[in-house]
């Protein structure tokens, strides 16, 4: 249970006193209750004030809030800040009559990951509605993915790229017969409906992107770029890439430096295309009943409201989103809430931030879905730990999110629209790095918020959230 501040107490019974004296005036005493609190108030609107899931706050959402709030029941912190008050009802005032697009069911995931995995037998799933149904291709798992850069596609045994053509092909049939067997070993694939992810987190297939994140990338592909087309353009290179020279370039060093920059995009980003079609392609051969994304992508931005400038580097992967089954944007970056301020090390961000980043990546995946692809499955990626940009480091071993993090990760994705979130985390000691989590801490974080996955795990319409037994 949580604490309650006196305030609002008082202020729900003027509220629910005329509500038994007369009845059914639902009208009525909403009403009375959104001015009440719309006096004191900025636009705060939450979905979590959706209590029961049906995708429209209505009075319905308001008499559950009251009752909620008076039993203390967690469901009634709409803005997760530990603490049922007047600000909780000033948002679900603001909120009353919104519409939230609430998917028709919502299933949470266990990634962490395959059948194969040591890592999933130690934690007990059972009661918990998580469904073990994800099966994660990581990039060790195939040592050909070129992780250090594109230009190890095309060049020779010798370390040349005379031959790039020659290099790559030989190079794409090596690599996709990697993806085919370790496509082949997870044998649950072939079952309809599991998920397949591709976690190729380096050498994305977006030029902007690397050249952002990874510009030690950009300078090895130059360097075979350039080799190319001295001492002459490379006519079938450029033809591949789609680059079209001015009448009068003939090499790499005749063209201007924004010449040079283009052709560099247009030949990182066209094999990063064809990397990346054909990984899918074979993966789909192998297993065609699964459904298949690739880790991180749509992109989830570190800034909310998203960006037009950010939006473009979304936009530019159009091509990748129109061919998944799964789009699972990572939202490992998400802002952190310490709820007793007890870690200085650690900056912390308000509620009010954390789920203000949610609902901004939300909408930014809502929008790519709805522009590129809308019969993909929307599943972002969260985890039970903090990462190495969230405040993870080898000073707080296992350092678990905080109940804070935990109740906004697993809320706010349904309630803005996402068929459900994948859980995903290092685990300690299979992978002994100091601040992943143990087993245990793991387990205590599945049983703690056990109700809460199981309340999210319901059909659209389905009873009040929260009204079910609490620990
Ligand atoms: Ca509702
Ligand atoms: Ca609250």
């Amino acid at each position: 249970m949580l604490r309650r501040a006196l305030a609002p107490w008082f202020a729900r019974r003027v509220i629910l006193d005329p509500l038994q004296a007369r009845g059914g005036a639902t009208l009525v005493v909403c009403a009375g209750f959104v001015s009440l609190v719309s006096a004191q108030t900025a636009q705060l609107i939450y979905p979590t004030m959706d209590l029961n899931n049906d995708g429209a706050v209505s009075e319905i959402d308001v008499f559950a809030f009251l009752a909620l709030s008076q039993l203390g029941n967690p469901m009634a912190d709409l803005n997760f800040d530990g603490v049922i008050d007047v600000h909780d009802d000033v948002i679900a005032g603001a909120s009353y009559t919104s519409e939230w697009p609430v998917p028709p069911g919502f299933t949470v995931h266990w990634s962490v990951t395959g059948e194969r995995d040591p890592r999933v037998s130690p934690v007990d799933l059972q009661g918990v509605e998580m469904a073990r149904d994800v099966e994660v291709i990581y990039q060790p798992n195939v040592p050909l993915y070129p992780t250090d850069g594109y230009h190890r596609m095309i060049r020779s045994p010798l370390g040349t790229y005379d031959n790039w053509a020659e290099s790559y092909n030989s190079y794409m049939i090596q690599y996709l017969e990697q993806i085919r067997q370790e496509v082949r070993v997870r044998s649950s694939l072939q079952s309809p409906g599991r998920i397949g992810i591709l976690d190729f987190e380096s050498a994305t297939p977006d030029w902007d992107f690397v050249g952002i994140n990874q510009p030690v990338l950009v300078s090895r592909w130059e360097n075979a770029v350039s080799q190319i087309n001295e001492p002459a353009l490379d006519q079938a290179f450029m033809l591949f890439t789609g680059f079209t020279p001015r009448d009068d370039a003939t090499s790499w060093g005749t063209l201007s430096e924004p010449e040079r920059q283009q052709y560099l995009e247009l030949s990182w980003n066209a094999f990063g295309r064809d990397l990346f079609t054909w990984t899918l392609e074979v993966a789909r051969e192998e297993a065609p009943a699964a459904l298949w994304g690739f880790w991180g992508f749509p992109l989830a931005m570190v800034n909310v409201p998203v960006s037009d400038w950010d939006r473009r580097l979304n936009d530019n992967l159009s091509w990748l989103i129109e061919q998944v089954d799964v789009l699972c944007p990572a939202f490992y970056d998400s802002p952190h809430v310490e709820e007793d301020d007890g870690d200085s090390a650690c900056p912390s961000a308000d509620p009010e931030t954390l789920v203000n980043w949610c609902v901004g990546n939300m909408a930014e995946a809502l929008r790519v879905r709805h522009a590129y692809n809308q019969e993909a499955r929307l599943l972002p990626y969260i985890w039970y730990h903090y990462g190495p940009n969230t405040c993870m480091g080898n000073d707080q071993p296992g350092r678990m999110i905080s109940d804070t993090n935990a109740q906004v990760l697993l809320t706010v994705p349904k309630f803005m629209g996402a068929d459900g979130v994948l859980l995903w985390g290092h685990f300690y000691p299979t992978e002994p790095a100091p601040e992943h989590a143990s087993t245990d801490q793991v387990q205590r974080f599945v049983d703690q918020w056990s109700w809460l996955i199981n309340s999210l795990h319901r059909q659209r319409g389905q009873r009040i959230l929260g009204t079910s037994e609490l620990p």
